[in-house]
Protein backbone atom coordinates (compact mmCIF):
# COMPACT_ATOMS: atom_id res chain seq x y z
CA UNK A 1 0.00 0.00 0.00
CA UNK A 2 1.49 3.77 -0.96
CA UNK A 3 0.96 6.54 1.89
CA UNK A 4 1.18 10.02 0.21
CA UNK A 5 2.50 12.14 2.91
CA UNK A 6 3.97 15.18 3.98
CA UNK A 7 6.15 15.84 6.65
CA UNK A 8 4.66 16.66 9.96
CA UNK A 9 1.36 16.84 8.30
CA UNK A 10 -1.42 15.41 9.11
CA UNK A 11 -0.27 12.26 7.44
CA UNK A 12 2.28 11.39 10.36
CA UNK A 13 -0.44 9.71 12.06
CA UNK A 14 -1.18 6.68 10.04
CA UNK A 15 2.54 6.35 8.86
CA UNK A 16 3.12 6.11 12.85
CA UNK A 17 0.51 3.50 12.46
CA UNK A 18 1.93 1.55 9.69
CA UNK A 19 4.60 1.33 11.67
CA UNK A 20 3.06 0.26 14.77
CA UNK A 21 1.62 -2.38 12.58
CA UNK A 22 4.43 -3.47 10.71
CA UNK A 23 2.82 -2.60 7.73
CA UNK A 24 5.64 -1.40 4.78
CA UNK A 25 3.55 1.27 3.69
CA UNK A 26 5.63 2.88 0.52
CA UNK A 27 5.98 6.83 1.34
CA UNK A 28 5.53 8.85 -1.59
CA UNK A 29 5.69 12.80 -0.86
CA UNK A 30 2.99 15.24 -1.92
CA UNK A 31 3.04 19.03 -1.57
CA UNK A 32 -0.04 20.01 0.15
CA UNK A 33 1.46 23.45 -1.30
CA UNK A 34 1.94 23.10 -5.14
CA UNK A 35 0.17 20.14 -5.36
CA UNK A 36 2.92 18.27 -7.01
CA UNK A 37 4.58 15.35 -6.34
CA UNK A 38 8.21 14.73 -6.42
CA UNK A 39 8.81 13.84 -9.97
CA UNK A 40 6.53 16.81 -10.84
CA UNK A 41 3.24 14.84 -11.39
CA UNK A 42 0.35 16.27 -10.48
CA UNK A 43 -1.18 15.29 -7.52
CA UNK A 44 -4.87 16.39 -7.93
CA UNK A 45 -5.11 13.63 -10.04
CA UNK A 46 -4.43 11.43 -7.28
CA UNK A 47 -6.30 13.42 -5.12
CA UNK A 48 -8.72 16.14 -6.40
CA UNK A 49 -9.09 17.78 -3.14
CA UNK A 50 -5.19 18.45 -2.78
CA UNK A 51 -4.78 16.60 0.67
CA UNK A 52 -2.54 14.40 2.37
CA UNK A 53 -3.36 11.71 3.53
CA UNK A 54 -4.14 9.21 1.09
CA UNK A 55 -4.23 5.79 1.65
CA UNK A 56 -3.67 4.03 -2.10
CA UNK A 57 -4.75 0.26 -1.33
CA UNK A 58 -3.04 -2.76 -3.30
CA UNK A 59 -6.41 -2.93 -5.26
CA UNK A 60 -5.66 0.58 -6.31
CA UNK A 61 -8.61 2.38 -4.29
CA UNK A 62 -7.76 5.49 -2.93
CA UNK A 63 -9.26 6.00 0.20
CA UNK A 64 -9.10 9.74 1.77
CA UNK A 65 -9.83 11.39 5.61
CA UNK A 66 -7.31 10.64 8.89
CA UNK A 67 -10.34 9.08 10.37
CA UNK A 68 -11.08 7.06 7.83
CA UNK A 69 -7.63 5.81 6.98
CA UNK A 70 -6.85 5.07 10.41
CA UNK A 71 -9.60 2.47 11.17
CA UNK A 72 -8.59 1.03 7.35
CA UNK A 73 -5.14 0.51 9.00
CA UNK A 74 -6.36 -0.63 12.21
CA UNK A 75 -8.63 -2.89 10.77
CA UNK A 76 -5.84 -4.82 9.56
CA UNK A 77 -3.94 -5.74 12.57
CA UNK A 78 -5.49 -9.07 13.21
CA UNK A 79 -5.59 -8.53 17.44
CA UNK A 80 -7.67 -5.47 16.18
CA UNK A 81 -5.53 -4.02 19.13
CA UNK A 82 -5.59 -0.28 17.79
CA UNK A 83 -8.73 -0.05 17.75
CA UNK A 84 -11.84 -2.01 18.65
CA UNK A 85 -14.12 -4.62 17.51
CA UNK A 86 -16.98 -2.74 15.68
CA UNK A 87 -20.52 -2.93 17.53
CA UNK A 88 -18.33 -2.49 20.82
CA UNK A 89 -18.43 0.58 23.09
CA UNK A 90 -15.24 0.54 23.04
CA UNK A 91 -15.00 1.39 19.65
CA UNK A 92 -17.52 3.71 19.53
CA UNK A 93 -15.41 5.91 22.23
CA UNK A 94 -12.73 5.82 20.14
CA UNK A 95 -14.70 6.93 17.12
CA UNK A 96 -15.53 9.61 19.41
CA UNK A 97 -11.97 10.90 19.58
CA UNK A 98 -11.12 10.81 16.23
CA UNK A 99 -14.00 12.37 14.96
CA UNK A 100 -13.56 15.37 17.92
CA UNK A 101 -9.86 15.23 16.67
CA UNK A 102 -10.80 15.74 12.78
CA UNK A 103 -13.56 18.38 13.52
CA UNK A 104 -13.19 20.09 16.23
CA UNK A 105 -8.96 20.50 16.54
CA UNK A 106 -7.73 19.39 13.53
CA UNK A 107 -9.50 22.15 11.30
CA UNK A 108 -8.83 24.90 13.97
CA UNK A 109 -5.33 24.55 13.11
CA UNK A 110 -5.18 25.36 9.43
CA UNK A 111 -5.25 29.72 9.99
CA UNK A 112 -2.30 29.11 11.90
CA UNK A 113 -0.52 27.42 9.48
CA UNK A 114 -1.86 29.55 5.85
CA UNK A 115 0.36 32.36 4.70
CA UNK A 116 -1.82 35.31 4.11
CA UNK A 117 -4.35 34.89 7.14
CA UNK A 118 -5.15 37.88 9.27
CA UNK A 119 -3.28 38.04 13.09
CA UNK A 120 -7.09 38.77 13.76
CA UNK A 121 -8.53 35.44 12.70
CA UNK A 122 -5.20 33.73 13.87
CA UNK A 123 -5.64 35.05 16.96
CA UNK A 124 -9.30 33.70 17.13
CA UNK A 125 -8.49 30.77 15.81
CA UNK A 126 -5.71 30.08 18.91
CA UNK A 127 -8.48 31.30 21.40
CA UNK A 128 -10.78 29.00 20.01
CA UNK A 129 -7.94 26.04 20.30
CA UNK A 130 -7.08 27.07 23.89
CA UNK A 131 -10.65 26.59 25.25
CA UNK A 132 -10.86 22.85 23.36
CA UNK A 133 -7.33 22.02 24.61
CA UNK A 134 -8.25 23.15 28.37
CA UNK A 135 -11.08 20.73 27.66
CA UNK A 136 -8.33 17.73 26.27
CA UNK A 137 -6.20 18.71 29.55
CA UNK A 138 -8.62 17.53 31.81
CA UNK A 139 -9.41 14.42 30.01
CA UNK A 140 -5.84 13.10 30.46
CA UNK A 141 -5.42 14.53 33.95
CA UNK A 142 -8.21 12.10 34.50
CA UNK A 143 -7.35 9.07 33.19
CA UNK A 144 -3.36 9.63 34.42
CA UNK A 145 -4.85 10.01 37.69
CA UNK A 146 -6.25 6.76 37.29
CA UNK A 147 -3.27 5.32 36.05
CA UNK A 148 -4.51 5.16 32.19
CA UNK A 149 -1.76 6.52 29.84
CA UNK A 150 -4.04 6.33 26.39
CA UNK A 151 -7.07 7.80 25.58
CA UNK A 152 -9.00 4.61 25.74
CA UNK A 153 -8.79 1.83 28.92
CA UNK A 154 -7.37 -1.15 26.10
CA UNK A 155 -4.52 0.36 25.31
CA UNK A 156 -2.97 3.17 22.72
CA UNK A 157 -4.84 3.10 19.64
CA UNK A 158 -5.20 5.25 16.57
CA UNK A 159 -6.85 7.83 18.52
CA UNK A 160 -4.08 8.42 20.18
CA UNK A 161 -1.98 8.69 17.20
CA UNK A 162 -4.13 11.34 15.72
CA UNK A 163 -4.63 13.64 18.78
CA UNK A 164 -0.94 13.23 19.21
CA UNK A 165 -0.68 14.31 15.38
CA UNK A 166 -2.51 17.60 16.14
CA UNK A 167 -1.09 18.57 19.26
CA UNK A 168 2.11 18.17 18.27
CA UNK A 169 2.01 21.35 15.99
CA UNK A 170 1.26 23.87 18.55
CA UNK A 171 4.77 24.92 19.07
CA UNK A 172 4.97 25.56 15.47
CA UNK A 173 1.30 27.19 15.33
CA UNK A 174 2.35 29.24 18.22
CA UNK A 175 -0.47 28.05 20.76
CA UNK A 176 0.54 27.44 24.30
CA UNK A 177 0.28 24.98 25.59
CA UNK A 178 2.08 25.57 28.88
CA UNK A 179 -0.95 25.92 30.73
CA UNK A 180 -2.11 22.55 29.72
CA UNK A 181 0.67 20.15 31.40
CA UNK A 182 -1.39 16.79 30.87
CA UNK A 183 -1.58 17.53 27.80
CA UNK A 184 2.58 18.44 27.43
CA UNK A 185 3.24 15.23 29.31
CA UNK A 186 0.91 12.99 26.88
CA UNK A 187 2.34 14.57 24.17
CA UNK A 188 6.28 13.40 25.25
CA UNK A 189 4.96 9.91 25.96
CA UNK A 190 3.52 9.58 22.66
CA UNK A 191 6.44 10.71 21.20
CA UNK A 192 8.71 8.11 23.10
CA UNK A 193 6.99 4.94 21.28
CA UNK A 194 9.67 3.77 18.76
CA UNK A 195 7.19 3.54 15.79
CA UNK A 196 6.07 7.14 16.32
CA UNK A 197 10.37 7.94 16.73
CA UNK A 198 10.92 5.79 13.65
CA UNK A 199 8.26 8.14 12.16
CA UNK A 200 9.16 11.48 12.55
CA UNK A 201 12.48 10.36 11.57
CA UNK A 202 11.40 9.08 8.57
CA UNK A 203 9.85 12.54 7.49
CA UNK A 204 13.17 14.70 8.45
CA UNK A 205 11.18 15.96 12.31
CA UNK A 206 13.04 16.86 15.40
CA UNK A 207 13.20 14.31 18.62
N1 LIG B 1 -10.32 16.45 5.95
C1 LIG B 1 -8.98 16.05 5.61
C2 LIG B 1 -8.05 17.20 5.87
C3 LIG B 1 -6.63 16.86 5.46
C4 LIG B 1 -5.74 18.10 5.56
O1 LIG B 1 -6.13 19.14 6.09
N2 LIG B 1 -4.51 17.95 5.06
C5 LIG B 1 -3.62 19.07 5.03
C6 LIG B 1 -2.28 18.72 5.65
S1 LIG B 1 -2.45 18.41 7.40
C7 LIG B 1 -3.40 19.46 3.58
O2 LIG B 1 -3.10 18.62 2.76
N3 LIG B 1 -3.62 20.75 3.30
C8 LIG B 1 -3.52 21.29 1.98
C9 LIG B 1 -4.81 21.93 1.54
O3 LIG B 1 -5.82 21.85 2.25
O4 LIG B 1 -4.81 22.51 0.46
C10 LIG B 1 -8.58 14.83 6.42
O5 LIG B 1 -9.06 14.68 7.55
O6 LIG B 1 -7.76 14.02 5.94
Amino acid sequence: MKLYYAPGACSLAPHLIGLELGLALELIYASPRSKKLKDGSDFLAINPKGQVPVLERDDGERITEVAVILQVLADLSPAGTLLAPPGTLARLRALEWLNFTATELHKSYGPLFKPGVDPATQAFARAQLAGKLAWVDAEIARRDAAGQPWLLPQGFTVADAYLYNVLSWNPMAGVDDQPFPALRAYVARVQDRPAVRAARRAEGLKD
